[in-house]
C-alpha cells in the first residue's frame, strides 16, 4: 500500500525565498515569543503543580469545562515546534527552556507514571474519568510527539522516557483486556502520535495500542461514554455537562470503518483520520483505507472551504450540513487545516495520488498560513474568508492550540516536498528546496529551484554518485491546465497518471529537469449549493486563493466591488506593499458600487450608483498584516 516515504524535514534544506522567510520568523520570533506567551498565561507555571493551585485563569464554561485541562498540550506542543526548529539550528536557550520544562514534569510524574498536570494539581482523585471531555489522552498525544521531535533534534532521551512510563501506566489501566477501561478520548489526537513513536521505537505495544484506540472508537452498545457517565455519577463526581447531544461530535457515533460522513468537531475529526490513514497504512488495512477515502471525497466534494479551511460553525468548531459555506462567519480553525495537511500527506503516501498533493499545498498556503501574520507573533484561530474590518489578529488566544500548530507546521515545512522509494524520487511541491535520498543503491543530490509560490518556472537538479536508473516523479498540481517538461534541454512529452509524470532513465550527475508550470491568474466558481457563494467569483492563481483587502482598495468596503466576467485579470509583481517583500497581486477592472449620498438614509427607491473602478487582490494568507480592513474572498460578479 504504501510504497514513497516522506523524506524528513531535517534532511531537507529550504532554499526558496518564500518558506526561508517564513521559516526565519517562526524560528527568530514565533518560537521564542510563544514560549514568553507560555509563562505570561500561567501554562508553565501550572506544571510546578502549585499548592494550593491557584485560581482558574480561564473559569469554568457553564457546562464545567476550562481550557485549562489542555494546557499540557500547549506545553508539549510548543516542544514539538521549538525541537523542530532545534533541528534547522541548536540553540542553547531554547534547549534550556525545553530541559527546565522537562524537569518540571519530571518531579510531576506520579510513581505509577500518570502524567496530567491538571489532574494532578487539581482533582488527583478524578483521573480517567472524563475523557469524553477533559483531554487526558490529547493532552498525552501532543506530549509525546514533543518528546519524539525533541529525542529527534538533540538525541536526548529524558522526556521520551517520561513519556514511555507514562504510556505504560496508560496501557496498564485501558485496553482490550478483561479488567481494564475499555475506552479513548473524546479528542482524538494521541493515535497519531502514538504511530510516530512506533516509527521511532520500532516497539510494536504502541501502534498496538493504537489500533485498540481506532478500533474501540464509536463501538456500542454500551458507548463508552455512557459508561464513563455512569462510572461518574456511581462516584458521586460532579460530572460535566455534555454540550453535544450526539457523538458525532466526537466522531465516535459508530466504529470509524462504518463513517461515511465527515460530522463534528474538524480538527479532532482530521486528527482521527490522520491516524486511520497512518494505520491503513501500517497494517494493510484495506477497510480502514476505503473508509478514509469515503470521508476523503466527502469532504471535498461538499465540506471544504476554497482556501482548504474546515468547519463553518463557531458553535462545535466544526461541520455542519453539505455546502454549508459561510463565509463572514467561517469557523475555519487554523488548526483544522494544519490537521488537513497531516490528513493528506497519510492519504497520499497510500497510493501517490496527485489530488491529495493538491490538497496539501492548498491548505498549505492558505488556510494554515493564514493562521500566522507577517511578523511571527500574531496569530488567526478562525479563518473567515470575509469580513467587515473587525476581525484583528491576536497576540495569543484563550485557547492557544493554533499558535504552536502553524509553527510546528512551518518548522518542519521541508518534509511535505519530497519522498523516496527504493527506485525513485517524488516532488510534490515546489518552492526552493536542497536534500539527498539513497536511491538504486546510491545516494542522490537533488535540487529544486523555483521562485515557487510566485512562479511555475522550476528547474530541478538530479545528481547521483554513480549512474543509475530511477523514476523522478514530478507532481503536476490540479491547478495547472498546462505544463511542460524538458530534461537536460530536451522536451518530453509525458502524460501525468494520477497527477505526477514519472520520467524514467538513467540519471547520471548534472542532469536537470525544468518544468514550467505557467501560473494563470483565475476565476474559481462554487457549486451553486453554496448558497452564499451564488454569483460569486473568487481568484485564484498557482496554490494561491486571493482575496480583496480594504488596504489595497481604499474608498469604503471591500464588499462594494463587482467583478465583470470579461475583465481581464493582471498578475503584478509588487514589492511596495510589505517592506520590500515581493508579492504577487492581481488586479481587474471593476465595478464599485457608490457608497456616498445615503446620509441617513437605510432604505430607497433609487438604486445607488455604480462606477468603473479597478481592484486589486492580494494572497489570501497575507490579510489582516495591516491594520483592520474589510476583506472579502468571493466578489460579487458584475
Ligand atoms: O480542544 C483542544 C483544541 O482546542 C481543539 O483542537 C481546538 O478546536 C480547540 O477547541
Ligand atoms: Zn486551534
Amino acid at each position: 500500500m504504501r510504497k514513497y516515504a516522506p523524506v524528513n524535514f531535517p534532511d531537507v534544506r529550504l532554499e526558496g525565498d518564500f518558506w526561508r522567510e517564513r521559516l526565519d520568523t517562526v524560528l527568530a520570533r514565533t518560537i521564542p515569543s510563544q514560549h514568553k506567551k507560555l509563562a505570561e498565561y500561567g501554562i508553565l507555571q501550572s506544571l510546578k503543580l502549585p499548592q494550593p493551585p491557584p485560581p482558574l485563569r480561564f473559569p469554568r464554561h457553564a457546562n464545567g469545562f476550562t481550557v485549562q485541562v489542555f494546557w499540557d498540550s500547549d506545553v508539549g506542543k510548543w516542544i514539538e515546534a521549538a525541537s523542530y526548529a532545534l533541528a534547522h539550528r541548536r540553540d542553547a536557550d531554547i534547549e534550556a527552556r525545553i530541559e527546565a520544562i522537562v524537569d518540571d514534569f519530571e518531579k510531576a510524574q506520579a510513581p505509577d507514571g500518570y502524567l496530567n498536570c491538571w489532574y494532578l494539581g487539581r482533582e488527583p482523585e478524578k483521573r480517567w474519568t472524563n475523557l469524553r471531555d477533559n483531554h487526558e489522552f490529547y493532552n498525552a498525544g501532543h506530549m509525546l510527539e514533543g518528546a519524539v521531535a525533541y529525542f529527534q533534534a538533540t538525541g536526548r532521551r529524558r522526556w521520551l522516557d517520561i513519556m514511555e512510563r507514562y504510556l505504560d501506566h496508560i496501557y496498564s489501566v485501558f485496553g482490550a483486556e478483561p479488567g481494564k477501561k475499555h475506552g479513548y478520548d473524546g479528542h482524538e489526537e494521541i493515535e497519531l502520535a502514538l504511530i510516530k513513536l512506533y516509527h521511532l521505537t520500532k516497539d510494536r505495544k504502541h501502534l498496538d495500542f493504537a489500533t485498540y484506540l481506532i478500533n474501540e472508537r464509536g463501538k456500542q452498545p454500551p458507548h463508552f461514554f455512557d459508561v464513563e457517565r455512569q462510572e461518574r455519577e456511581a462516584r458521586g463526581i460532579d460530572t460535566q455537562r455534555y454540550v453535544f447531544p450526539n457523538y458525532e461530535y466526537s466522531q465516535s457515533h459508530k466504529p470509524v470503518r462504518e463513517q461515511d460522513k465527515v460530522v463534528g468537531h474538524a480538527v479532532r475529526a482530521m486528527y482521527l483520520y490522520t491516524a486511520m490513514a497512518d494505520l491503513a497504512a501500517e497494517l494493510g488495512d484495506g477497510a480502514l483505507k476505503s473508509a478514509c477515502e469515503v470521508l476523503w471525497k466527502d469532504v471535498m466534494d461538499t465540506k471544504m472551504y476554497v482556501t482548504a479551511g474546515l468547519g463553518p460553525s463557531a458553535h462545535n468548531e466544526g461541520f455542519t450540513w453539505d455546502y454549508d459555506l459561510p463565509n463572514e462567519t467561517a469557523y475555519a480553525e487554523t488548526c483544522a487545516s494544519v490537521a488537513l495537511i497531516f490528513w493528506a500527506q497519510r492519504m497520499l503516501h497510500l497510493d501517490l495520488d496527485g489530488k491529495y498533493a493538491d490538497v496539501l499545498e492548498l491548505a498549505l498556503f492558505n488556510g494554515a498560513l493564514s493562521g500566522l501574520s507577517r511578523d511571527g507573533t500574531h496569530y488567526f484561530y478562525a479563518n473567515p474568508l470575509e469580513s467587515d474590518g473587525r476581525d484583528t489578529r491576536w497576540e495569543w488566544h484563550t485557547c492557544p492550540c493554533c499558535t504552536m500548530n502553524v509553527s510546528r507546521l512551518v518548522a518542519s515545512v521541508g518534509g511535505y516536498f519530497v519522498s523516496a522509494a527504493e527506485d525513485g524520487v517524488a516532488f510534490h511541491l515546489y518552492g526552493g528546496i536542497s536534500t539527498s535520498v539513497g536511491v538504486a543503491g546510491t545516494e542522490v543530490a537533488l535540487r529544486e529551484i523555483s521562485n515557487y509560490p510566485w512562479s511555475g518556472d522550476v528547474r530541478i537538479e538530479v545528481s547521483p554518485e554513480s549512474p543509475r536508473a530511477f523514476d523522478v516523479k514530478l507532481h503536476i498540481p490540479g491547478w495547472a491546465s498546462s505544463f511542460s517538461l524538458k530534461v537536460n534541454g530536451e522536451a518530453l512529452t509525458l502524460t501525468p497518471v494520477n497527477g505526477y509524470v514519472t520520467i524514467n532513465r538513467t540519471w547520471t550527475r548534472g542532469d536537470v529537469i525544468e518544468l514550467d508550470l505557467p501560473m494563470v491568474a483565475e476565476r474559481l466558481y462554487a457549486n451553486p449549493a453554496v448558497k452564499m457563494d451564488i454569483g460569486r467569483v473568487s481568484l485564484k492563481r498557482g496554490p494561491l486563493v486571493y482575496c480583496l483587502e480594504g488596504a489595497d482598495n481604499p474608498g469604503g468596503p471591500v464588499q462594494r466591488f463587482k467583478l465583470p466576467r470579461q475583465s481581464e485579470l493582471k498578475a503584478q509583481t509588487r514589492s511596495d506593499l510589505f517592506s520590500g517583500l515581493p508579492v504577487v497581486t492581481i488586479s481587474a477592472d471593476a465595478v464599485a458600487i457608490d457608497n456616498h449620498g445615503w446620509n441617513e438614509t437605510l432604505y430607497r427607491t433609487d438604486p445607488p450608483r455604480e462606477e468603473r473602478a479597478t481592484l486589486t487582490a492580494l494572497p489570501y494568507y497575507l490579510w489582516a498584516n495591516r491594520g483592520t480592513h474589510s476583506m472579502v474572498v468571493w466578489v460579487p460578479e458584475a
